[in-house]
């Protein structure tokens, strides 16, 4: 098991509101896949996400649960992602949720565990582009919010979001070649393993979701190629 996420290539991420089959999900965790992370944007319940934790805890591979709602959030997992909307327009799902989060569970946390991902959304007809009320960057826009990721808030993860979409290849490359310390997490769409390869070019973590639900088969194949 590794549980350094800079040297992680390739990750799936699971919905706790979506059917998992336990032969599909021990195909996952024995992939050869870096992580699996646990979140997703609707529907989602604390008992949903504490019994799919128990049920990755069976295999030796770093489980993370990424918050969406502070009412979800359930003790045992490695790591806790925590997202920072940068282009939200609101507030709320920049800063204010996590000051939330710091009042009530301070105490009870072990920072180590927690890391703060720099988002950027780029699917305007993502649920988590709509639910986070998103202003859709330019080229020149993301670029600097994965400055500010790395030089102003030296966030650990700059996420490019396209989540239910196949993203822009070009646009991530020209991400990856302004972070040097902070990892550069793509997420969205990836169906294939010529996808996988393309966005792993410049990625250092291809994020695997939907695909998991919908082409199982060859999701599972994105894990060979990347590593
Ligand atoms: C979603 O970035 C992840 O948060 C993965 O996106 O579901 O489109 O694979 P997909």
């Amino acid at each position: 098991m590794n549980y350094l996420i800079n040297e992680w290539k390739h990750v799936f991420k699971l919905d706790p509101a979506k059917e998992i089959s336990d032969d599909h999900l021990e195909q996952l965790c024995d992939s050869g896949t870096d992580a699996i992370i646990i979140g997703g944007t609707d529907n989602i319940t604390f008992d949903a996400i504490l019994e799919l934790m128990y049920r990755v805890r069976r295999y030796a591979i770093p489980c993370i649960l990424e918050v969406s709602s502070l009412d979800a959030i359930s003790p045992g997992f490695d790591y806790y992602f925590i997202p920072m909307v940068l282009n939200s327009k609101e507030k709320k799902w920049i800063m204010d949720i996590q000051h939330k989060a710091i009042k009530e569970y301070r105490e009870m946390m072990d920072w180590d565990e927690i890391l703060v991902e720099g988002y950027c959304i780029l699917n305007p007809e993502s649920k988590a582009y709509k639910k986070t009320n998103c202003i859709l960057p330019d080229e020149e826009d993301v670029i600097s919010y994965a400055f500010m990721a790395e030089h102003i808030f030296k966030l650990p993860i700059f996420y490019l979001e396209y989540s239910g979409t196949y993203g822009d290849p070009k646009l991530v490359e020209k991400v990856k070649q302004e972070l040097n310390k902070t990892t550069l997490f793509y997420g969205g769409g990836i169906k294939n393993v010529e996808q996988a390869k393309e966005m792993k070019q410049f990625a250092d973590v291809i994020v695997v979701g939907n695909s998991i639900y919908t082409d199982f088969n060859d999701a599972l194949k994105t894990v060979e190629v990347v590593k």
